[in-house]
């Protein structure tokens, strides 16, 4: 392949390619339900996914009032072990709080 090869590939072609590599990702989703405290929803936004205090209160009232909520995108095995966390953490604390993922 010489030089004149390079110079034919567009921007957006380089792109494509570059995409290739990329994991796809999964949204990490928090259900809704009628027994899991605000509170412990809040705590476990801050403690499995990182967020400030504003931004897990935010969630945990958009997932309160409309029955779901994201939490985060994440690569397969991570979002698995989010959801496993948010699952072990509930059950300890007698919560039926449930997580969900779903591929973007
Ligand atoms: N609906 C719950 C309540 O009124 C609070 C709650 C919010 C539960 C978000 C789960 O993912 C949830 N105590």
């Amino acid at each position: 392949m010489d030089d004149t090869m390079f110079e034919c590939i567009e921007d957006e072609e380089i792109e494509d390619v570059a995409d290739i590599d990329e994991p796809p990702l999964y949204k990490v989703i928090l259900l809704n339900d009628d027994y899991t405290t605000m509170e412990f929803v809040v705590n476990v936004l801050k403690e499995v996914f990182h967020k400030t205090l504003p931004e897990a209160t935010r969630i945990m009232f958009l997932v309160h009032h409309t029955g779901s909520g994201l939490c985060g995108t994440y690569p397969k095995e991570i979002a698995e072990t989010k959801i496993e966390q948010v699952h072990s953490l509930a059950r300890g604390a007698g919560f039926p709080l449930k997580a969900i993922m779903e591929k973007e």
